[in-house]
């Protein structure tokens, strides 16, 4: 199946209501103020946030303002909007040579993809040539550190673990050494999910940032938080709490299949401008690509690739 196709399919069920609510708005009307702020409607509730819809139900009006409306016509208009806001915040996770080794790690609230997306990237990396050092510094669960050996056994990257309970700062310090003296390329730091609200833990995290910087001032030199499509507003307020703690440097979207609330991403663009970096639309590592504005914002509406 193309990638664009599991794009498409995976984000049916927003284009969905998405088109369900635009259709009646667009269908052989004048368009006017009263249109207009129906659409506006539209694209809030669709998620998009209000800024964002604000900005792209302006640059419409520019154009159509007191024409009569061609639905399709104006489907293409919305998807280049969408896709201005977007494409300045596509961007390729890439690992820099010049850091040795690159450290990055993945944060979020529990069950967003965090350990998945580790397993996947480390697969991506190893497959590109890099020598990965994985680490899971979900020391909570016990169950965590066996979901990541499986991919590190699949992949063949070299996995750090502790017992459970141990203290997640020191075993990130024990890696980067151990990654520094085997000149690996990328550290890659997987962690416990933890609700945006439970001090106790955004305070472990703070702790761990901490550790990594004492060794490398400038790391993580990628903070990525890992949020799932599916829960809507509430990415914009994890977002918030974990760029507070951890500075985050970038976001990777999972869950999109399967998810109505795909519109969101544009809000998270709009407000933070932060780059994206990839999303996930399935649980298999060929599930997770590279984020593009134009595919997303085309599928996003049920539109065809272009
Ligand atoms: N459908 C779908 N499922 C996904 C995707 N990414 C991850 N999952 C599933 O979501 C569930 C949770 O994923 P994990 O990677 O364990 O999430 P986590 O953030 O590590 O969870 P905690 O460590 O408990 O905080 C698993 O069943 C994954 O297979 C995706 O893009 N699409
Ligand atoms: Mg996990």
């Amino acid at each position: 199946m193309s990638w664009f196709k599991k794009l498409t399919d995976g984000l049916r069920k927003t284009s969905a209501s998405a088109s369900s609510k635009l259709s009646g708005i667009f269908s052989g009307k004048k368009i006017n103020a009263e249109t207009l702020e129906s659409l506006e409607e539209a694209l809030i509730s669709a998620d998009l946030g209000v800024s964002a819809s604000q900005k792209i139900v302006k640059e419409l009006a520019k154009i159509y303002e007191g024409e009569s409306s061609d639905q399709d016509e104006l489907l293409e208009a919305l998807a280049k909007s969408i896709t201005d806001i977007l494409e300045p915040f596509e961007e390729r996770l890439e690992i820099l040579d010049i850091h040795s080794p690159h450290i990055m790690i993945l944060v979020g609230v529990n069950g967003s993809g965090k350990t998945t997306t580790a397993g996947k990237l480390a697969k991506r990396f190893s497959q590109e040539g890099k020598k990965v050092v994985l680490v899971a510094a979900d020391t909570f669960r016990a169950a965590a550190i066996e979901q990541l050996r499986g991919w590190a056994e699949k992949t063949s990257v070299d996995l750090m673990s502790s017992e459970r309970g141990a203290d997640p700062a020191s075993l990130v310090y024990k890696s980067i050494e151990k990654a520094k003296s085997e000149k690996a390329d990328l550290v890659l730091i997987d962690t416990a999910g933890r609700l945006q609200n439970r001090i106790e833990l955004m305070e472990e995290l703070a702790k761990i940032i901490r550790v990594i910087k004492k060794l490398e001032p400038k790391a993580p030199h990628n903070s990525l938080i890992v949020l799932d499509g599916t829960v809507g507003q509430n990415a914009l307020s994890q977002l918030k709490a974990f760029k507070d703690v951890s500075a985050i440097t970038g976001l990777i979207m999972t869950k999109l299949d399967g998810s109505a609330r795909g519109g969101i991403l544009v809000a998270l663009a709009e407000e933070f401008g932060l780059p994206i970096h990839l999303i996930g639309v399935g649980e298999n590592a060929e599930d997770l690509q590279d984020f593009n504005a134009k595919a997303y914002a085309r599928a996003l509406l049920g539109l065809t690739e272009k």
